[in-house]
C-alpha cells in the first residue's frame, strides 16, 4: 500500500474522530509534512478532512469514488484485492489486466469508474457509464484451459451471493447472466492467457449496474437490464459491495481449490435461473430447443430436446422461452 492509501486508512478506521498529524507520521516512519501533503492530495481527491491545529485530521465524508485506500481500509481477504489498480477512466480493465497479468500477483484487481469500450463475450458491447462497478480480477490458477468456465460459474455464484446479501432476489442464467426479477444487472467476461495444457493467468471481468441509470441505455436493452439503484429504490455504497464481493470471492476461491468444483456447481444450481426452462441455445454453428436439464461438471448445460436427444452444449448464447 502507498503511503497515501494508509494515511488515508488511518483516517478511515477513525472516521469523524481526529488522529494527530504526529501520531500518523510516526506510525508510517514518514515526516509530519509529508503527512500533510498526502492529506492536501486526498482533499484534492474529494475526501472532506478537517484540521485542527491542536487535535489533527478527521475524516468527514469521503467521495463517490471507488478509492483503493477506502476498499483496502478493513479489507479481510489474503491475496483478493491486496493490489487494486485504480482508473477513473479506461478502454476496458480486461485489456488493462491482461497487460499486466504476467508482471503482477495473483489476486490484483483492476477497477474504473467508466469505461469507454468496455467487452462483452463475442465481442458485444458492454455499456459501462460512471456509477457502475466495472472490474476485473487477475488470477493464476494452476489448472489446464478446458476447465476455465467452472471460473466463470464461480464468478457468477459470487456477484449473486453479493447482491443476494443486500436483500435482493437474484438468479444465474448460464452461463454468465446474473438477473434481479429476470433483468439483467451484472455480466462476467472470462479471458485466459495460456500454454496448451496449463493456464498462464486469467482475468475474471465482472461489470454490475450498480448505482447506473438504464433509462439511459440504448433502446434494445433498456427493458431487459436493471440496476441496484433501481431495485433498491437508493444508491448503494458501491465502496461496500466491492468489499464484500472481493471477500465472497476469495472465499469461493479457495474453497473451489480445497474442495473441488461440485461444491461451487452445487451452489449455482441453487441460485440457476436456468435449469428447468425451456430455451434456445444459438452456438457459432448451430440452434438448438430444448428443456434445460442440468450442468455438468465442466459447466456445461445439459438440454433434452423434445425428441428425447440429450445435448451438451459447451459455449453459446442462452435465451429462456416460454413453455407453449
Ligand atoms: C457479458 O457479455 O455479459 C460480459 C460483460 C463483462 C463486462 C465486464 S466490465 C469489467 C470487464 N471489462 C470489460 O471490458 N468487460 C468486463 P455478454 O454475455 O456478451 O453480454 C453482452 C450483452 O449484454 C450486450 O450485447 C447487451 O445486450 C447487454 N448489455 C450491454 N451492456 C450492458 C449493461 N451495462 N447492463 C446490462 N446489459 C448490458
Amino acid at each position: 500500500m502507498n503511503i497515501k492509501d494508509k494515511v488515508l486508512e488511518k483516517l478511515i478506521r477513525n472516521k469523524g474522530k481526529p488522529v494527530s498529524g504526529e501520531r500518523i507520521a510516526s506510525e508510517l516512519s514518514v515526516s509530519r509534512s509529508a503527512v500533510w501533503k498526502h492529506i492536501k492530495i486526498l482533499r484534492d481527491e474529494g475526501f472532506m478532512i478537517e484540521s485542527s491545529t491542536n487535535l489533527g485530521y478527521s475524516l468527514r465524508d469521503t467521495p463517490d469514488t471507488l478509492s483503493p485506500g477506502e476498499i483496502k481500509a478493513g479489507l479481510e481477504t489474503s491475496f483478493i484485492g491486496k493490489d487494486i489498480k485504480y482508473f477513473k477512466e479506461t478502454e476496458s480493465t480486461n485489456i488493462l489486466a491482461r497487460g499486466m497479468a504476467n508482471s503482477v500477483e495473483e489476486g490484483t484487481v483492476v477497477i474504473a469508474e467508466s469505461q469507454t469500450g468496455g467487452r462483452g463475450r463475442l465481442g458485444r458491447k458492454w455499456i459501462s457509464p460512471e456509477g457502475g462497478i466495472w472490474l476485473s480480477i487477475i488470477l493464476k490458477p494452476k489448472m489446464q484451459p478446458q476447465y476455465a468456465s467452472r471460473i466463470t460459474l464461480l464468478a457468477g455464484v459470487c456477484v449473486a451471493k453479493t447482491i443476494r446479501g443486500f436483500g435482493l432476489p437474484v438468479k444465474i442464467k448460464w452461463p454468465n447472466d446474473v438477473l434481479i426479477n429476470g433483468k439483467k444487472v451484472c455480466g462476467i467476461l472470462t479471458e485466459i492467457g495460456a500454454e496448451v495444457d496449463m493456464i498462464d493467468y486469467l482475468i475474471v471481468g465482472i461489470g454490475i449496474d450498480a448505482n447506473v441509470d438504464t433509462e439511459s441505455f440504448p433502446e434494445e436493452i433498456r427493458d431487459s437490464s436493471t440496476s441496484l439503484k433501481k431495485e433498491t429504490g437508493k444508491e448503494i455504497n458501491r465502496v461496500d459491495f466491492v468489499k464484500k464481493l472481493l471477500e465472497e470471492f476469495e472465499s469461493l476461491y479457495l474453497k473451489f481449490q480445497k474442495e473441488g468444483f461440485p461444491k461451487i456447481l452445487e451452489e449455482w444450481r441453487n441460485m440457476s435461473a436456468t435449469i428447468g426452462e425451456w430455451v434456445k441455445i444459438s452456438t457459432q454453428t448451430r440452434t438448438i430447443y430444448g428443456e434445460a436439464i442440468g450442468v455438468d461438471n465442466e459447466g456445461a448445460l445439459i438440454l433434452e430436446t423434445s425428441d428425447g436427444q440429450l445435448e451438451k452444449i459447451v459455449a453459446g448464447n442462452c435465451e429462456h422461452l416460454r413453455r407453449t
